[in-house]
């Protein structure tokens, strides 16, 4: 059903870039086991996961979602907001290679994919301290061609839009209120996070399952008594990091595939 490009954790996560949470240590064995679980809960769920180069030197190479936004038609190649990320790029272009035509955000244009929420054809884009609007323009000049509506909205006090807000059922978002206005969906039904657990937006719909950290017990309960199906996973090393669930891998739906 899916491809998932992944990425271990680099050996150099301790030195990861932090913007809204404090430094704390990271164990490196714990984070990569708690990787490897998150990849097979995504086998579990019908992905094949390929795992892209390590790259020890790139603290933050983990969390490829940043890197690129794959969508049926094409795959758009990001700069990110982090100039330390931008290496980070080339090798996810080479594994996207075969199964999209790729184009590429341009200087001075910065996007990172974990600001581009993708619901059915509305293309939501947090305009953050790593997206700009030059980034946010591009996107919207490569994706309107092919029916997609590209819509900014404002987010503040999180690192991503997909920190404040992700898909969690066919109309249905999950979203951290102090973060992102609900008002920015009016079409969609939302479900907000437990006020107790600010980290509690980001969940990872596959198919009709979202992965859901362990971490957020409160905001899971809600999604429960709304009839989400969902599978956990530990993040808690990797949030140290500012990651989570969809952070850590880029989807490529197998149903399209390049010349197909
Ligand atoms: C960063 O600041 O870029 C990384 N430490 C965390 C990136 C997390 N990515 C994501 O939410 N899409």
């Amino acid at each position: 059903m899916h491809l998932a490009l992944t990425r271990e954790v680099s050996s150099a996560i301790v030195r990861c870039t932090l913007t809204h949470v404090p430094r704390q240590s990271i164990d490196l064995d714990r984070a990569r086991r708690q990787h490897r679980a998150y990849e097979a809960a995504l086998t579990g769920l019908g992905c094949t996961v390929r795992r892209l180069p390590p790259e020890p030197q790139l603290p933050d190479a983990v969390f490829v979602e940043d890197t690129a936004v794959v969508l049926d038609e094409l795959a758009v190649l990001t700069r990110p907001g982090a100039a330390s990320r931008r290496s980070e790029v080339p090798s996810v272009a080479e594994a996207l290679a075969p199964h999209r035509t790729c184009v590429r955000i341009e200087p001075p244009g910065t996007l990172d994919g974990g600001d581009v929420l993708v619901i059915g054809r509305d293309v939501h884009v947090g305009l953050s301290s790593r997206s700009n609007a030059e980034g946010i323009a591009q996107l919207r000049r490569l994706l309107e061609p092919h029916g997609y509506r590209v819509r900014t909205v404002f987010v503040t006090g999180c690192l991503h839009l997909k920190s404040a807000v992700t898909q969690v059922g066919p109309e249905l978002v999950l979203l951290n209120p102090a973060w992102v206005d609900p008002e920015a969906f009016p079409t969609l039904r939302s479900i907000s996070i437990d006020p107790g657990e600010p980290f509690a937006a980001n969940a990872l719909r596959v198919g009709n399952t979202v992965l859901y950290p362990l971490e957020h017990p409160r905001t899971a309960e809600r999604l429960q008594s709304v009839g989400v199906e969902a599978r956990s996973v530990e993040t808690s090393e990797l949030a140290k990091a500012e990651g989570g669930v969809t952070c850590c891998c880029v989807l490529v739906s197998s149903s399209t595939t390049k010349g197909a």
